[in-house]
């Protein structure tokens, strides 16, 4: 089962051609898959060969083969982890029940939405993305830039799979609309808020495979406790392909660290200006955009009440993520403890679970935050140590929407507030300065100048290796 046939038009291992007619629908899908890829993915490297990894099992030790691709060519196919054998629903009011390996007709439009929203994210990132390669600070990071996006569009198909499969005409109908609305467009956005900002350069591109790919993390951790066991074996496969994005992340902000830092040694000062003019990222800029994406990422968990959360957990849809780490899966008498604007609420912790997930998530957030700033501690600049914005600041989803509340959680009168916003996230003159770095380096080995290089290459190979050949 885990083995994948790749001598079929869709890879898969889930014995496509045992269903004709499934696969007759997905053929179909896919040229025009391959249209959008053409059209809104990685623009102007069609032609260039990247060097990718591509799925050749879903067993952990060998599911990664790498070798030079041109991305139109790169097999997007359809894995599922393997069944876990007479596998339970693990949470909510029919826990212990068996899972269910069709969709329940009672839930069906729920799950419908949940698998949309999710797979609606997936090809909204790579539209996102999809001019940085024209500016990106190193082969190394063009190369990963490309595997993240394949990916993404890997994980689009794991959604259309499940569209396809399981939703009869109707998913057939959203599998076409994943293609139909775009990042940004006035019409036709994308679903959730993230996936409609611009991701116009590096550093963003760091912060979002850093705070808004974890979110992806977590929601997928959540969506492999479904009680729909297809759901629950796709997002499990896709969360071994997610901690690549996460750790682009992870060092591109720890790179850029170190680099500035560096240069702050070199100029004997820690002056923003002086920074900025030897061409890196001062460490309070750094801080605006993890203000500006970790706000942004919080919003994707929902509303801190959400009568769609209960009902998710209690009908077996959604659980928590490592919903095994917990001793209560029923959640019928629990409660939470909720920071509202008008003070402590207590809520019946079904209706809070977006928030238990959201805390879950900012604990994880912080451990990159510990990495760095050990780095930023050691070279003596322990007051720039580095920090999450509190879970109030710049909301837009929720009871904080709209609230002045700073950075570090305080209330601030209006005024202040709207005066002092461009303290904390990116002004326009920042990011302007941020475009002003992203000069395109593309010598094997090179760096741009405002990013440190990395540890190690890519599967042992060295830095210098030509990562991404043009043609
Ligand atoms: N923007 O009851 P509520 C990833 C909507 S990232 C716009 O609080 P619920 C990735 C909400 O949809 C992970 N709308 O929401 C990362 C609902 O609308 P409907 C993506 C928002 O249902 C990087 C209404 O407000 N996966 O994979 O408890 C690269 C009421 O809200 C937003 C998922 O999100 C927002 N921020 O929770 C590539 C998992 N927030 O349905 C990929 C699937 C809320 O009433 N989705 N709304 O019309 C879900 O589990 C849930 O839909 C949400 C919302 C967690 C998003």
């Amino acid at each position: 089962m885990s083995g994948i046939n790749y001598s079929e038009k869709i890879p898969n291992n889930v014995n496509l051609a045992n269903d004709r007619t499934l696969q007759r629908a997905l053929e179909h899908w896919q040229p025009k898959f391959i249209d959008w890829w053409k059209g809104m993915g990685p623009s102007d490297f069609q032609g260039s060969e990247a060097y990718l990894r591509t799925a050749v099992s879903v067993n952990a030790d060998g599911w990664a083969r790498y070798g030079a691709v041109k991305m139109p060519d790169y097999r997007w196919g359809i894995f599922l982890a393997d069944p876990v054998a007479e596998r339970r629903i693990g949470f909510g009011d029919l826990m212990g029940q068996p899972a269910w390996q069709q969709v329940p007709g009672e839930y069906r439009s729920t799950l419908r939405r949940l698998i949309v929203t999710q797979g609606d994210t997936e090809p909204a990132s790579v539209e996102q993305q999809r001019l940085l390669g024209h500016s990106c600070p190193s082969l190394y990071d063009l190369r990963n830039l490309f595997q993240v996006n394949v990916e993404e569009g890997r994980h689009l198909w794991a959604m259309v799979y499940l569209l396809h499969a399981y939703f009869g005409r109707d998913g057939r109908e959203e599998a076409e609309e994943l293609l139909a609305r775009h990042s940004g467009d006035a019409d036709k956005p994308r679903i959730l808020s993230t996936f409609n900002e611009p991701i116009s350069d590096w550093l963003s591109f760091y912060c979002f495979t850093y705070f808004t790919d974890r979110d992806g993390k977590y929601q997928l951790k959540s969506l492999a406790e479904s009680g729909f066991d297809p759901l629950s074996r796709t997002c499990r496969f896709m969360l071994t392909e997610e901690a690549h994005h996460m750790f682009v992340g992870e060092t591109g902000i720890g790179r850029v660290v170190r680099r500035t830092l560096e240069v702050m040694k070199a100029l004997g000062t820690d002056d923003p200006s002086a920074i900025r003019r030897a061409g890196a990222v001062d460490l309070p800029l750094l801080q605006k955009y993890l203000n500006f994406w970790c706000s942004s990422s919080l919003d994707l968990f929902g509303n801190e009440i959400s009568s769609n959360a209960a009902a998710n957990f209690a009908n077996g849809l959604k659980g928590r993520p490592d919903e095994s780490q917990y001793a209560d899966h029923v959640l019928r008498e629990a409660t939470l403890k909720l920071a509202t604007p008008e003070g402590d609420q207590e809520a019946p912790m079904l209706n809070a679970l977006n928030e238990v997930m959201r805390e879950s998530y900012l604990k994880d957030c912080e451990i990159g935050l510990k990495r760095w700033n050990r780095v930023i501690e050691r070279a003596g600049h322990g007051a720039l140590a580095l920090a999450l914005p509190s879970a109030h600041f710049r909301r837009s989803i929720g009871s904080w929407v709209g609230h002045p509340v700073d950075p570090q959680g305080r209330i601030l009168p209006r005024e202040q507030y709207d005066r002092r916003l461009y303290d904390w996230i990116p002004s326009e003159a920042d990011r302007a300065f941020v475009r002003s770095l992203m000069q395109r380096v593309v010598e094997p080995g090179r760096m741009a100048g405002w990013v440190a290089p990395p540890d190690r290459g890519i599967n042992n190979l060295p830095l210098e290796h030509e990562y991404v050949r043009f043609q």
